[in-house]
């Protein structure tokens, strides 16, 4: 196929300072170096993250200008002479892991995200926020064909993390999990995957709006967290025996709710913490943890293998996607709904406007 037309310069949404605003201008386009691809990202979908990056929120510094964005789903459109088994014309997506050293002790056994050399798309590098991003060869989404670059572009994060979540929360076919945050992007796709594989779930979030969605999308159960007049009650209500669920996914951007979860799950039960709200702590009885025998750990995004995993399960159709279309020029107004929490589902980016 003829090599596609490449410009030099590109619209993308730049942050000068940690705080940001985020600010729409021209930029010039990178030229891949010989282990990346050069991809021309269509969609991108906007998550949390991609706000605490650019308030500072977290204790890792981001590096300054920078384009946020991890969930980029493009065309890959120029690649170096290094990268084998990718070729141009194929769709391709930007993961929050941009790269990883693959050689280090975590990387040999499959935990990429952990290692130390990492680079993080939107973060530590440029991220797809902008029209032509790159990305290391060997880390970049392998996206199928036939699936849809729009829809598909939350998977590239919100997708991978929950999917992993949910297979680290050891839950089995028919159990019960609570998703806290089940009306935002990484929850309301949680409650998709959890009904792919299987599992019951109790969704909690605020609002008439987020009750509507999570139930749409296979909720058993929905509490509302600005409601309810005992959370944690109510939630061990919802499950069958009232004994609470097997396990519990914490996706929410607030502290309060780490602290209730070790006190409905089900005895021998998981919470998974994966939402990183600013200067939070978790915190639980150690008398309760021990005799109810409580595992509490940390989710953090996915390895390759996870990654084509939660790309296929989209593929195959179990994964509706619930997303609203915005301009990569109206970002800012998405981080601004965001930080009142008022986006059911997932705000993705269209970069040609
Ligand atoms: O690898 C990871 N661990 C990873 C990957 C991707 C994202 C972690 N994250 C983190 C993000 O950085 C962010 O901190 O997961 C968190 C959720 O990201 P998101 O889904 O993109 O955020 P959102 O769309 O704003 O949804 C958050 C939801 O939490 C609800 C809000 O109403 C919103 O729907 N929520 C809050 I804030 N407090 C709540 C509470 N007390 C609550 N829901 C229930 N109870
Ligand atoms: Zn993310």
């Amino acid at each position: 196929m003829a090599a596609p037309q490449i410009p030099s310069v590109q619209w993308a949404q730049v942050i000068e300072k940690s705080g940001g605003p985020t600010e729409y201008k021209q930029i010039p386009v990178q030229k891949p170096g010989p282990d990346e691809v050069l991809i021309n990202v269509k969609y991108s979908g906007v998550c949390h993250t991609d706000l605490h990056a650019m308030m500072g929120d977290w204790p890792l510094d981001t590096k300054l200008p920078l384009i946020g964005g991890h969930e980029g789903a493009g065309i890959v459109v120029a690649k170096g002479e290094l990268v084998q088994d990718i070729e141009i014309g194929d769709y391709a997506g930007i993961k929050w892991l941009n790269a990883s050293c693959l050689s280090c002790s975590y990387c040999q056994t499959s935990d990429e995200p952990l290692c130390a050399k990492a680079l993080l798309s939107g973060y530590t590098v440029d991220g797809s926020f902008q029209q032509y991003a790159i990305a290391k060869a060997l880390h970049v989404a392998r996206i199928p064909k036939e699936c849809d670059l729009e829809a598909i572009s939350p998977i590239l994060c919100a997708g991978i993390t929950v999917y992993k979540g949910l297979k680290e929360s050891g839950a089995r076919a028919g159990q019960w999990v609570a998703i806290v945050g089940a009306g935002g992007g990484l929850g309301s796709i949680a409650i998709q995957y959890a009904k792919a594989m299987g599992l019951h779930t109790i969704a909690i979030d605020g609002g008439d709006e987020k009750r509507d969605l999570c139930k749409k999308l296979g909720a058993s159960a929905f509490v509302d967290f600005t409601t309810s007049k005992n959370l944690v009650a109510e939630v061990k209500a919802a499950s069958p025996d009232g004994l609470g669920p097997n396990a519990v996914l914490l996706v929410a951007v607030s502290e309060k709710p780490f602290q209730q979860a070790t006190q409905y799950v089900r005895s021998r039960g998981t919470v998974v913490c994966i939402g990183l709200p600013a200067n939070a702590n978790i915190s639980a009885p150690v008398f309760d943890t021990v005799i109810r025998m409580i595992n509490i750990k940390g989710s953090y995004v996915g390895n390759r293998s996870d990654s084509a995993e939660a790309i296929e399960f989209y593929r195959r159709g179990l994964i509706n996607v619930p997303f609203k279309t915005i301009g990569l020029s109206e970002l800012q107004s998405a981080y601004d709904l965001m930080k009142k929490g008022a986006i059911a589902g997932r705000i993705v980016v269209d970069t040609s406007r």
